[in-house]
């Protein structure tokens, strides 16, 4: 028997604009103080600075807020771990990189575009039209909505600087072995929304669940293995990355509500600081001074304007995976854990 879908009516309530919801229930790290019944501080354990994370835009751990919540064994959020320019990087490269082919765009179905951003100021205006139609990029294994099912044919190389961002948190928070092999980057507009759903393709359910934030706020909900159980509301800000492991892992979650934001910590001055090269050795990334160049040329105010006036009514979200099983290099490789 199918049962009740008690997820519907949360969604519902959050997206309506008119009557416009109460966010009184809405769990914000804001003033975490406050919510002692719902969500914990944790201290991050036994934690070895790793070098890289200051050139991909990381602050040092101690400045990081980790926080799990007492509702949903598995889910844990970090407090906005970026610096200004690290934001301004990612934001970028959503932007600017990661829609270039061979990836996969929402759009491919209408045109194939190799460069949907350069062809966005073609005509050296802006067509925001172009722009408001990007709602999605896949990267590496590419996600296939129809069918949900990763294939080794439909894979492409996974960007390095992405693998090393997600090694670098995954390795903070214990996941020694995660591997970023699949990634959706979603763009929101302000009258965006994402169904519920649960991301159950990957061979891999066991791995977590990486996913980082940039721009405007989002309300997120997350519910239960199925839809009977009513959602939690938790806003999402800028630089915020949310871990979905274990428990948490198959449940429902959907996103209702894109809100403005007063906050644009992309543009927090006193936090918008170049940086350096270093004897840091990388593992994913080939060219580290493509990376300190790319990080750096995001400083100047006036290289980030078209950056930042797509961001004042946008979100961005890339939602990393791992596909594999840990002994498996491809989907066809069946070497599973033998005892
Ligand atoms: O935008 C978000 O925060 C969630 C995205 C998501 O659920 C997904 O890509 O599966």
């Amino acid at each position: 028997m199918e049962s009740v879908d008690n997820f519907k009516g949360i969604f519902k309530y959050y997206k309506s604009n008119k009557p416009k919801p109460s966010f009184d229930d809405v769990i914000s790290l804001v003033d975490p103080s406050k919510l002692t019944d719902k969500v914990s501080k944790m201290t991050l354990s036994n934690i070895t600075e790793d070098n890289r994370a200051a050139l991909l835009g990381l602050r040092k751990t101690n400045e990081w807020e980790l926080y799990s919540f007492h509702d949903h064994p598995g889910l844990f959020l970090i407090k906005n771990p970026f610096t200004a320019l690290g934001q301004r990087y990612w934001i970028r490269k959503c932007l600017e990189t990661y829609p270039r082919k061979p990836n996969k765009l929402n759009i491919d179905i209408e045109t194939l575009l190799p460069d949907w951003w350069a062809k966005c100021f073609e005509t050296g205006q802006c067509n925001r039209q172009l722009q408001k139609k990007l709602r999605w990029t896949t990267l590496g294994y590419h996600h296939n909505w129809d069918t949900k099912i990763y294939t080794d044919e439909n894979k492409t190389p996974f960007p390095e600087d992405l693998a090393e961002l997600s090694d670098v948190v995954a390795k903070y928070l214990g996941y020694s072995c995660f591997r970023a092999e699949a990634a959706i980057v979603n763009y929101y507009h302000m009258d965006s929304t994402l169904s519920a759903h649960t991301d159950h393709s990957e061979v891999n359910l066991e791995a977590p669940l990486f996913s980082f934030s940039f721009g405007q706020t989002a309300i997120f909900l997350i519910g239960g293995k199925d839809k009977s159980r009513e959602p939690s509301a938790i806003l999402v800000n800028s630089g915020d990355v949310m871990i979905m492991s274990k428990e948490a892992r198959l449940c429902y979650h959907a996103v209702p509500k894109i809100l403005s934001s007063e906050l644009s910590p992309w543009d927090d001055k006193e936090d918008l600081c170049l940086i350096s090269d270093d004897d840091t050795l990388l593992r994913f990334i080939s060219d580290k001074t493509l990376l300190v160049s790319s990080m750096n040329k995001n400083y100047k105010d006036s290289v980030w304007t078209k950056f930042r006036d797509y961001m004042k009514e946008s979100r961005i979200n890339m939602n990393v995976r791992q596909v594999l099983n840990e002994t498996q290099n491809s989907l066809t490789d069946y070497h599973f854990n033998d005892t």
